[in-house]
């Protein structure tokens, strides 16, 4: 059993990140999407309600489950026998970014960071972007599931409320 981590805060869950976990899926025996509980930025969805939005959106996958994790991620893969990292690369920023925590983990330990190209048409596309661009009164359906989105707008009119 070959079993993967797709780590991220998913704040929220765009179709980017499903078209990476879906990917890994026909890769790899078993997906964990993994949602980091510990992180400080402040967010707008809580981590359960980010896993409940995980779990609906990738319930048609049968071989990918969703967990929350705190501290590091490559605590977390010991813990649950993963042997790789997967992440999105929407171009060469986020190799910027991702290069040196690849580099750290795998200083840290074995687990290898197995790297996927974005699929061009979601290349925009970020979780923080979608919430601006929301917050701002722009419309992100198709972006996002449905579900996501339809929580996202209640979400944001609570919050101007
Ligand atoms: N297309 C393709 N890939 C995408 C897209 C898209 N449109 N959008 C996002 N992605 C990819 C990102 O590149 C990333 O690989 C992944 O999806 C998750 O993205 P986010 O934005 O939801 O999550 P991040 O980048 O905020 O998550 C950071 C982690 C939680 C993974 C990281 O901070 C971490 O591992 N933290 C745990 C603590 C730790 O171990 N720190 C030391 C690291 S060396």
């Amino acid at each position: 059993m070959r079993r993967a981590v797709c780590p991220g805060s998913f704040d929220p869950v765009t179709n980017g990140h499903l078209d990476i976990v879906s990917r890994a899926a026909r890769l790899f025996d078993e997906v964990v999407v993994a949602i980091g509980t510990n992180m400080s930025k402040s967010r707008l969805f809580t981590p359960d309600e980010r896993i409940a939005m995980l779990e609906e959106a990738t319930a048609g996958i049968a071989n990918v489950r969703v967990a929350g994790f705190e501290g590091l991620i490559v605590d977390f893969c010991r813990e649950i026998d993963a042997v790789a990292i997967v992440k999105g690369l929407r171009g060469s920023g986020d190799y910027e970014y991702e290069l040196p925590m690849a580099q750290m983990n795998s200083h840290l330990t074995d687990v290898e960071t197995v790297f996927l190209p974005g699929a061009v048409g979601n290349a925009f596309v970020s979780s923080s972007l979608i919430k601006e661009v929301a917050a701002l009164g722009g419309d992100v359906r198709g972006l996002v599931p449905d579900a996501v989105h339809d929580q996202l707008v209640r979400r944001l009119a609570e919050r101007r409320a």
